[in-house]
């Protein structure tokens, strides 16, 4: 039979993303309960054809359910997902709030599946950077495994949420007419313009969200000595990042080779036409699944690595569609 699932922050970016994927794939649905904070709650979303009802999320309505996808920051997290596995469901987080705990799997379906057998009620989805970088270099790793990667990300607004996407039309709209750039959601201006992402800085003078592609990708590929360094930069655009990776490896890898094992990659959707100077853009990865490939290229300041070029949808790829593939390996390994 059936799942009884839960949807935590059904109203956001990524849980409005949740529900159209599920009403798009085959996860077994039996029940289906929308849940959000209180000022949302009150809502009536459709799924697939169906009204359903927005309910506050507590201890009562987190009662007997199978599976819940979480996406509502970290705090409400926090708060309301022990209460949910206390009761019986998994926990499926998109939050930061437990990626990096120890017994809590943090999970990209196309590389580390095997993971999910020990969870312990609770599991991670990771940030959306971290994500599409490792579908990405996961099948040359697995070939070669890698030494050092260099990674600049061009997130979309969409990280920061469906107020932000709204703010940079806004914004071009303000510019276009010789306003000043309203910023309510963003600290500066990011219409015709980018700034380095807003996140707190450490002591090295890295963000949080380079330090998440740091820590991420080393939890998920097994490697707690990958040399990793990333530059996260918030661009103009809406819904996909897009990130330029410089890959080192311990010896040369031979770029036919690399070039055949992406193209054949989970994930992955492999673009390139030299001829045309046609790869990835983020307009064109929009509100597709897989992760998109491109501009692969030797380093020529260093025989042992290789230059490529990907482009994500953030919301889709980033955050919902990783989650419900969870739910999906869960289901095909037996695990739920
Ligand atoms: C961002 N990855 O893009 C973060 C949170 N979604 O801002």
């Amino acid at each position: 039979q059936g799942l009884r699932v839960g949807v935590l922050g059904a109203t956001g970016a990524v849980g409005t993303e949740i529900l159209g994927i599920l009403a798009q794939r085959s996860l077994p649905i039996a029940d289906l309960r929308l849940l959000a904070s209180p000022r949302s709650a009150g809502q009536t979303l459709t799924f697939a054809g169906t009204p359903l009802p927005v309910q506050a999320v507590s201890a009562e309505t987190l009662q007997g359910l199978d599976l819940i996808l979480a996406s509502a920051g970290a705090s409400v997290s926090r708060q309301w997902l022990p209460i949910a596995v206390q009761a019986g469901a998994i926990a499926i987080d998109n939050s930061s709030a437990y990626r990096m705990e120890a017994n809590v799997p943090l999970v990209v379906p196309e590389v580390n599946p095997q993971d999910l057998k020990d969870h312990q009620g609770i599991i991670a989805n990771p940030n959306c950077t971290t994500i599409l970088m490792t579908v990405a270099l996961w099948p040359l790793h697995q070939v070669r495994p890698i030494r050092r990667i260099i990674a600049a990300t061009y997130q979309s607004a969409s990280g920061a949420g469906a107020k932000a996407m709204q703010e940079l039309k806004d914004q071009a709209l303000d510019i276009l007419k010789g306003n000043p750039p309203r910023t309510a959601a963003f600290p500066y201006p990011l219409a015709f313009n980018l700034f380095p992402h807003n996140s707190p800085l450490n002591d090295q003078g890295y963000c949080q969200e380079e330090m998440k592609m740091i820590n991420e990708t080393r939890k998920i590929f097994h490697t707690p000595d990958l040399r990793l360094s990333a530059t996260c930069v918030r661009v103009p655009v809406l819904r996909a990042h897009s990130e330029a990776l410089n890959v080192e490896f311990f010896e040369p890898f031979p770029l036919a080779e690399a070039r055949n094992l992406l193209q054949q990659a989970a994930g992955v959707a492999f673009v390139e036409d030299w001829e045309r100077n046609y790869f990835p853009m983020p307009l064109e990865a929009t509100g597709k699944d897989p992760v998109f490939v491109g501009r692969l290229r030797q380093d020529l300041s260093e025989p042992n690595a290789l230059e490529l070029w990907l482009c994500g949808d953030q919301i889709r790829k980033g955050a919902a569609l990783n989650a419900v593939q969870i739910a999906e390996s869960l289901i095909a390994q037996g695990l739920i």
